[in-house]
C-alpha cells in the first residue's frame, strides 16, 4: 500500500508541574522553599529515514503525542525532561500546517530532522519565586501545555528519474528489467496505479533512482485518470524519461502521443518544461516500429534525444541507461530543491500576536482570549491563593484590568477564560 498524503495530530509534552516544598532541616522550624521545577515536555520531531519510500505508518497511526516532563520535586531537584517523540518519515516529506496552509517543514536529506511540535517548557518550583519580599513562596508554576497541531505530510518522492508516458507503454516492465523491483504488468490500462521506485545499477558502476508512475492520459491535469495525483512526484525527478509506444499497439499516432504527454506535463507546471527530457522508443521489437520511428523522427523538431528499445529483447536498454546516467551527472544533485526551499526546514516566522484580546459573548459576558493569556492561565495553579493571586497582578501589568474597563465592564460582570468564568471585582 502506497500513501502519500494523510491528515495527522500531533501533539508536544506539556511541561511538569513545578513543586511547593519547603526545606526540613534540624532545628530550622521553617525552613526555606525547595520544591524544584518540573522537566520540559517531550517535541515531536520528524526525522528521515531512507529506507522508507511511503507514509505507511501514517495510515492506522494518525495521532501523535510526546511524553509530559517530570514533576518538580522536593530538595529542589529538577524533574527530567521528557524524550521527544521521533517520528521516522521517507526523504521528500513535506509537512503543511492545516490551519493556515504554511509548510512547516520540507524533508530531503537522509537523517534530517524537524520539529513539528515543541514541548512545554517546565513550571517553576516555589524556590524560584522567593524574594526579599516573600521568603517561603506557597505557589509554583504548573507546566506549560506543549504545542499542538493538525497537520498534512505528503510526500514527494525523491527519484532521480521519472518514467512518464501513456498507459501500457511499457514503463513497468522497463522498470522490472533494469531494476530489482516487481511491478505489476499487464496489457490493460491503468495496471500500475502507484508510483513504484526501483534503483538502477548500470554496468559502470553508477547508480540512480528510478520512478514508475501511473500512465497519463489527455486530461490528466484536470484529474482525468489517474495521473494528476502522482504528477508531483515528477515535480522532483532531475530526468524525466518519456516512454513512447513506437509500434503503436493501440492503434495512435506515436507523435500525437508525444505532444499530448507533454502538453500534460506543461499545463501541470510549466517548470516541467525545463526538466531535461529523453524520449524512449519502446516496443522496437513488433513489426511496424521501424517505420513508425522514421516517421516521428521526421516529425520531430525538438532537440530531443531518442533511444530506440526493446523491453523484451533488451537491445538498447544498455545505451539507454547510459546516457541517463551521463545526463545525470552533468546536472547537480540538488538543482531541483534548491529552487524550492534550499533543503532547509522552514521555521516560518509565527505571527505576532497580541498578548490578549477582549469579546462579548452574546449572554453580555467578556471573553478573554489570546496565546499568552491562555499560557498564564493555563500556568496558574488556581488551587493556591498566592498562586491566584499572582495570577491577577499579571493581568493588571499586561493592561488586561484597564481594557476591561474601557470596554465598560462593572463590578461583579462575568469574565470568561478558556473554559473558565470569574467575577470583576472593583
Ligand atoms: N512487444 C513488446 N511488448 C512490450 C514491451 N514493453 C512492454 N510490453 C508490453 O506492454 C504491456 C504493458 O506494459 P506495462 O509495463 O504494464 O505498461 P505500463 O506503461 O507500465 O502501463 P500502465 O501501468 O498501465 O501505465 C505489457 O503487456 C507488456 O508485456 C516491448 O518492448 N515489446
Ligand atoms: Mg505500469
Amino acid at each position: 500500500m502506497f500513501i502519500d498524503q494523510a491528515s495527522v495530530y500531533v501533539k508536544a509534552g506539556d511541561g511538569g508541574n513545578g513543586l511547593v516544598a519547603y526545606r526540613r532541616e534540624k532545628y530550622v522550624p521553617k525552613g526555606g522553599p525547595a520544591g524544584g521545577d518540573g522537566g520540559d515536555g517531550g517535541n515531536v520531531v520528524f526525522k528521515v529515514d531512507e529506507g522508507l519510500n511511503t507514509l505507511m505508518d501514517f495510515r492506522y497511526n494518525r495521532h501523535f503525542k510526546a511524553k509530559r516532563g517530570e514533576n518538580g520535586m522536593s530538595q529542589n531537584q529538577h524533574g527530567k525532561n521528557a524524550e521527544p517523540l521521533v517520528v521516522a518519515v521517507p526523504p521528500g516529506t513535506k509537512v503543511i500546517d492545516e490551519d493556515t496552509d504554511q509548510v512547516i517543514a520540507d524533508l530531503t536529506q537522509h537523517e534530517q530532522e524537524a520539529v513539528i511540535v515543541k514541548g512545554g517548557r517546565g513550571g517553576r518550583g516555589n524556590s524560584r519565586f522567593q524574594s526579599p519580599r516573600n521568603p517561603a513562596p506557597a505557589f509554583a508554576e504548573n507546566g506549560e501545555p506543549g504545542q499542538e497541531r493538525n497537520i498534512v505530510v505528503e510526500l514527494n518522492l525523491i527519484a532521480d528519474v521519472g518514467l512518464v508516458g501513456f498507459p501500457s507503454v511499457g514503463k513497468s516492465t522497463l522498470l522490472s528489467t533494469v531494476t530489482s523491483a516487481k511491478p505489476k504488468i499487464a496489457d490493460y490500462h491503468f495496471t500500475t496505479l502507484v508510483p513504484n521506485l526501483g534503483v538502477v545499477d548500470t554496468q559502470d558502476q553508477r547508480s540512480f533512482v528510478m520512478a514508475d508512475l501511473p500512465g497519463l492520459i489527455e486530461g490528466a491535469h484536470q484529474g482525468i485518470g489517474l495521473g494528476y495525483q502522482f504528477l508531483r512526484h515528477v515535480e522532483r525527478t532531475r530526468v524525466i524519461v518519456h516512454i513512447i509506444d513506437m509500434a503503436a499497439i493501440e492503434g495512435r499516432d506515436p507523435y500525437e502521443d508525444y505532444l499530448t504527454i507533454n502538453k500534460e506535463l506543461k499545463e501541470y507546471d510549466q517548470k516541467l518544461m525545463s526538466r531535461p527530457q529523453l524520449i524512449v522508443a519502446n516496443k522496437m521489437d513488433m513489426p511496424g516500429a521501424d517505420d513508425n520511428l522514421k516517421k516521428f523522427k521526421n516529425k520531430l523538431d525538438d532537440n530531443v534525444d531518442i533511444y530506440p528499445i526493446s523491453t523484451i529483447t533488451k537491445e538498447g536498454v544498455r545505451d539507454l541507461l547510459f546516457a541517463i546516467a551521463n545526463l545525470l551527472d552533468q546536472i547537480p544533485k540538488d538543482v531541483v530543491d534548491i529552487e524550492e526551499t534550499e533543503h532547509k526546514v522552514v521555521y516560518r516566522h509565527e505571527k505576532e500576536e497580541a498578548p490578549f484580546t477582549i469579546s462579548r459573548d452574546t449572554d453580555g459576558a467578556f471573553k478573554l482570549s489570546g496565546h499568552e493569556i491562555e499560557r498564564l492561565f493555563q500556568m496558574t495553579d488556581f488551587a493556591r491563593e498566592e498562586a491566584a493571586q499572582r495570577f491577577s497582578r499579571q493581568l493588571r501589568t499586561m493592561g488586561v484590568d484597564k481594557a476591561l474597563r474601557d470596554k465598560g465592564v462593572k463590578d461583579g460582570d462575568t469574565i470568561r477564560l478558556m473554559d473558565y468564568e470569574f467575577e470583576f471585582i472593583e
